[in-house]
């Protein structure tokens, strides 16, 4: 006994004496470590008489204890100390300017939606938003896609589990479900658009399953195709920067729109270079159509005195397709290099006075 009080003392000096997590790790293992010192000590045990290891025993495992966690409390003050010196060291002060080699820039994704915003605002839209992790009645019912509709198995649906009335909510496939509550809190005439995250459980070469889309609505008693193909046409022209695109409507279908189209848009691929607006190549860029009645019933709205039209823009695409970004991924893999070469100035808000894309970096 008087033994491994003696030992208790000595390592106990030397823990407190270890001003290092390396020679912390050395004494454990000299001591505890399958050769060390008290494991050697135990394996003495077995040529003891009961009588002697009754006594030894327990006391070699109270020393046994006593040392390690000793020696956590020991690694853990010194970790703490490491730490403490670390987050002293790299305080930053934020009023200082930003080194240019360190200056962030903005995303594509967030240049375009800034552009589109900027674009809609010049034609009397304004911003609304509303949740990612949506109803599904407005993500679908509201939208004509009751329960069992094939369109729900097209939407490619993350659904959360049930909750305790047996209902599923789901991660919005597409922003309209914005556009019904807007529809649902204000009377018309209604100019909106609704950016935003959306959500669909598809990945590959062109699909991520976060994306960004954009759609507009407008509600009025008289609104026609002919303010659709007017509002898409002004926008294309101010987001490709170019004085004439030539448009196609293809007829297609969506639940909530009727009757609905396709838009294309004229363009040019010579040498690899697309080119927008001119030419003999069509590239679809959005869905569109005039509001479905019952859609606007179910955001309680009189379709017998209102009509209106609405559209869908897939944002990462047009960001693709404006700054020649070739791959999809990259968008959502946060590489700086990337960043640095595809990402905007942060100060250089987009306006249709000044130009789109702003000035030279
Ligand atoms: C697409 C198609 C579209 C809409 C979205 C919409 C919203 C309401 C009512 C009616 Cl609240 N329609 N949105 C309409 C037509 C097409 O998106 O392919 N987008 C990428």
């Amino acid at each position: 006994m008087q033994d491994i009080d003696a030992l208790q003392s000595e390592i106990l000096a030397a823990i407190e004496a270890a001003d290092s997590l390396d020679a912390l790790e050395n004494l454990r293992v000299a001591e505890l470590g399958k050769k060390g010192r008290i494991s050697g000590l135990m394996k003495g045990l077995g040529g003891m008489s009961p009588e002697e290891r009754k006594t030894a025993g327990p006391a070699l495992n109270g020393l046994k204890n006593t040392i390690g966690d000793a020696i956590q409390t020991a690694k853990d003050t010194l970790e703490n100390a490491a730490l403490d010196a670390r987050l002293a060291a790299e305080t930053i002060d934020i009023s200082l300017p930003v080194p240019p080699e360190q200056r962030g820039t903005l995303h594509p994704i967030s240049q375009v939606l800034d552009e589109i915003t900027e674009i809609f605002a010049d034609m009397g839209f304004t911003v609304a938003e509303g949740p990612d992790i949506e109803e599904d009645f407005y993500n679908f019912t509201a939208l004509n896609i009751p329960p069992e509709h094939p369109a729900r198995q097209m939407h490619d649906t993350f659904y959360f589990n049930e909750d305790e009335n047996g209902d599923r909510k789901v991660l919005r496939t597409h922003t309209s479900p914005v556009q019904v509550r807007t529809m649902e809190k204000n009377k018309p005439p209604l100019r909106i658009i609704a950016p935003g995250r959306t959500y669909r459980s598809d990945s590959d070469q062109t699909h991520t399953p976060m994306f960004h889309q954009v759609e507009g609505l407008v509600i009025d008693e008289k609104t026609h195709m002919g303010h659709l193909k007017g509002c898409l046409d002004t926008f294309c022209r101010a987001f490709f920067e170019v004085d004439n695109v030539k448009m196609r409507f293809r007829p297609s279908y969506f639940p909530f729109t009727e009757p609905s189209a396709e838009m294309d848009i004229g363009c040019t691929r010579q040498d690899g270079e697309l080119r927008i607006g001119e030419g003999d190549d069509w590239l679809e860029i959005l869905g569109c159509g005039m509001v479905n009645p019952r859609v606007l019933e179910h955001a309680g709205i009189d379709s017998t005195k209102y009509q209106g039209f609405a559209f869908g823009i897939g944002i990462d695409r047009l960001a693709m397709l404006k700054y020649g970004i070739p791959d999809l991924r990259a968008f959502f893999e946060s590489d700086l290099r990337w960043l640095r070469n595809y990402g905007f100035r942060t100060l250089d808000i987009p306006t249709l006075g000044q130009g789109l894309s702003g000035g030279t970096v």
